[in-house]
């Protein structure tokens, strides 16, 4: 890469190395700064990255579970630290343990790198990206949560799955919550460029609006079904987090559905809330939200979603 690139992940369990081992592999950074508080776990998996080395690009490894001052510099802040949901945990049930350890982690990074990208990634990933971007006092299109990037990718899958097509050909949206209030844009959705729903007429596949209804609460339960079955989720959130990062650092300048300041979008109101909307995303973070088209029914869908966020948040400690 042209210029000197540093990301920092804050949080070494699972997801945040599934992200540090992909953003190593695509060459994403010419420093990866690790932090947590547990240091036995960090220094542990950070001499196994660096055990690798012979493999791998050559990137710089530097870490402490308390010094923020490595992270100094960084272009892209991600934060997967925190704790994650238990078996028949929701989301929004993390959110006091995650917002007291937010308070700690947020503003050393502002500090220490004061220009950064925050890619918020602990769950619940909305409201914490909306903590956040209190805590850093950065402009807002620099602090975005990775969202619904992740359950677009999961409605892409099941979608492809169900009609027999490839994923990248499948264009297909998840906005709002990332969680149990998240809305399918099924008006949107194209396959090969044309709209699905012509597209199942045309190849006579049978629609109706249960089967689109059931893909979408698959979508929702994706997460629940892999924890109850592995515990918790790490490969399809580290490759949705890491598509992120090479958009951003790549200034590819690409779409994505991802948590940005929503408030004014789609006659959202009632406060500062963040959610996901498709996002153009550059070297400057949010570069626009995309004007995409809803029927009343989606929008009326995300409002609601954006009520259901904002109640959560009302609950914060101030
Ligand atoms: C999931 C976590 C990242 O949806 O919220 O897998």
């Amino acid at each position: 890469s042209a210029r000197h690139t540093k990301i920092t992940v804050v949080g070494v369990g699972n997801v945040g190395m599934a992200i540090a081992q992909t953003i190593l592999t695509q060459d994403l950074a010419d420093v990866i700064a690790l932090i947590d508080a547990n240091p036995e776990k960090l220094r542990g998996e950070m001499l196994d990255l660096q055990h690798a080395a012979a493999f791998l690009p050559r990137t710089t490894i530097v870490s402490s579970p308390d010094d923020y001052s490595v992270t100094r510099g960084s272009d892209l802040c991600i934060v997967t630290a925190g704790a994650r949901q238990n078996p028949g945990e929701s989301r929004l049930n993390l959110l006091q343990r995650n917002v007291s350890l937010f308070r700690k982690i947020i503003p050393p990074l502002a500090k220490y790198s004061p220009d950064a990208i925050l890619m918020i990634v602990s769950n619940p990933v909305d409201v914490l990206t909306y903590v956040a971007w209190k805590l850093s006092g950065f402009p807002s299109n620099r602090v975005i949560g990775s969202g619904t990037n992740l359950d677009s990718s999961r409605f892409r899958f099941l979608l492809a799955d169900h009609i027999q097509v490839n994923a990248q050909d499948v264009q297909a949206f998840i906005v709002g919550e990332h969680g149990d209030s998240s809305v399918a844009l099924w008006s949107s959705i194209s396959v090969g460029g044309v709209p699905v729903l012509n597209f199942l007429e045309q190849q006579r596949i049978p629609y109706e609006r249960k089967m689109l209804e059931d893909i979408h609460k698959a979508v929702v339960d994706s997460a629940y079904e892999v924890i109850n079955l592995k515990g918790y989720t790490s490969w399809a959130i580290g490759y949705s987090v890491s598509s992120l990062a090479r958009t951003i650092l790549r200034d590819q300048r690409k779409i994505h559905p991802v948590t940005v300041l929503a408030k004014g979008f789609y006659g959202i109101e009632g406060g500062d809330v963040f959610l996901s909307l498709p996002a153009q995303l550059g070297r400057g973070g949010v570069l626009g939200v995309t004007n995409i088209c809803m029927t009343d029914e989606e929008s009326r869908r995300l409002r609601s979603s954006a009520r259901t966020i904002l109640e959560v948040q009302s609950q914060l400690n101030p």
